[in-house]
């Protein structure tokens, strides 16, 4: 780590900032390869197969909490994370797994914490609700708060930039949480401070069973950057290599030091607001879910059928695998919700 220091000041707190990029600063994100293509599908079947099972898991067995299908979004989360390195942070309130999927968490630790087993990546602690975490590649978590990523986000995005690390953070939000004060007192500072940090709203419309439309003031989340005076982008939240692209335009703006990128993918949820939602609320022929158009099968359309067909059913194998380890693994004794206890 080179690099030559000045000492910046950050409320009353005075801290060491760098003014040469170090190395690992320097290094560039990944490229759109075949490579890289595969790996994006394989990543978004083991995003749908976990989810898939978890709606047969909570239908047919006792689950202690609820699920938050992420079906028909995972073109979000995991083109989002194919333009990230490894060492940058993803903070979300996302439905499903692909955030963490996307970033290269083991799918493992998820169905651990989901089914409050030891194996848990939280030892079990996050039995029900997506609270699994893996700090050393950037998952840094799930907000239940909704509105509780911006802030901290923006703290990792801080850090970051004062180690002149050249690590991006990201900040993935729902379109009802941009109602959230967090959401605009942390964008003012980020975008006075260039932080590198990446405000990913996926934007499906539906706040539980309210439109947005009917609540909020704009029908695009992105219109709100202009008034600080970041980029605000608009994309096809159903397609995992548009997002990509805009993702990777972000996260290299961020690491120029250009600062926040505030990015409004379009997408569609499938099904409830949590499994066994009975959508009173929602006809079948809503015009969302007639002109749904499968994320998978947009991506799908990037590769051989062959190599396509094997990764399914690959990720599909490992899934089901990891799922039935978990069933089998002890359940969590409730003592460990004393343990990583700080206050
Ligand atoms: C501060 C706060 N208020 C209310 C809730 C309850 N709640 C959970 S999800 C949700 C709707 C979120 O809508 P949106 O942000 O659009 O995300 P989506 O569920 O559509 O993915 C609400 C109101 C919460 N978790 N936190």
């Amino acid at each position: 780590m080179g690099g030559r220091f000045y000492v910046t000041k950050i409320g009353k707190h005075e801290m060491k900032k760098q003014t040469k990029k170090t190395d690992s600063a320097a290094a560039p994100g990944p490229a759109l390869t075949q490579e890289l293509l595969e790996s994006m599908f394989y990543r978004m079947a083991l995003a749908r197969h976990l989810d898939t099972i978890m709606a047969r898991h909570t239908k047919e067995q006792r689950f202690d909490g609820f699920w938050h299908s992420g079906e028909g979004q995972e073109a979000a989360s995991i083109g989002a994370t194919a333009a990230l390195r490894p060492d940058d942070y993803v903070f979300y309130q996302g439905r499903g797994a692909g955030w963490a999927i996307g970033k290269g968490m083991a799918p493992a630790g998820i169905f651990g914490d989901l089914l409050g087993r030891v194996t848990g990546a939280t030892g079990g602690k996050g039995a029900g609700s997506p609270h699994w975490c893996d700090p050393a590649i950037g998952v840094m978590g799930d907000g239940a708060t909704l509105g509780s990523v911006y802030p901290v986000a923006a703290g990792a995005a801080l850090a970051a930039q004062l180690r002149g690390t050249g690590q991006v953070a990201v900040a993935d939000f729902g379109d009802g949480a941009s109602a959230r004060g967090t959401f605009h007192e942390t964008m003012v500072s980020a975008a006075a401070w260039k932080l590198p940090l990446i405000y990913f709203c996926e934007n499906n419309g539906l706040i539980v069973s309210m439109r947005l439309a009917e609540v909020a003031p704009t029908e695009n989340i992105a219109d709100y950057a202009r008034g600080y005076g970041i980029p605000g982008v608009i994309v096809d939240g159903q397609d995992a290599v548009a997002v990509f692209r805009v993702m990777q335009e972000a996260v290299d703006r961020a690491r120029a030091g250009k600062g926040p990128t505030l990015i409004e993918a379009k997408v569609v949820r499938v099904r409830g607001h949590y499994d066994g939602d009975p959508q009173q609320y929602r006809r079948p022929d809503d015009p969302d879910l007639v002109g749904y158009r499968d994320p998978v099968e947009l991506l799908r359309s990037h590769l051989p059928d062959k190599v396509a067909q094997s990764l399914q059913a690959r990720a599909q194998q490992e899934i089901q695998q990891v799922y039935e380890a978990a069933c089998a693994a002890p359940v969590a004794d409730l003592s460990i919700i004393w343990k990583d206890v700080y206050a």
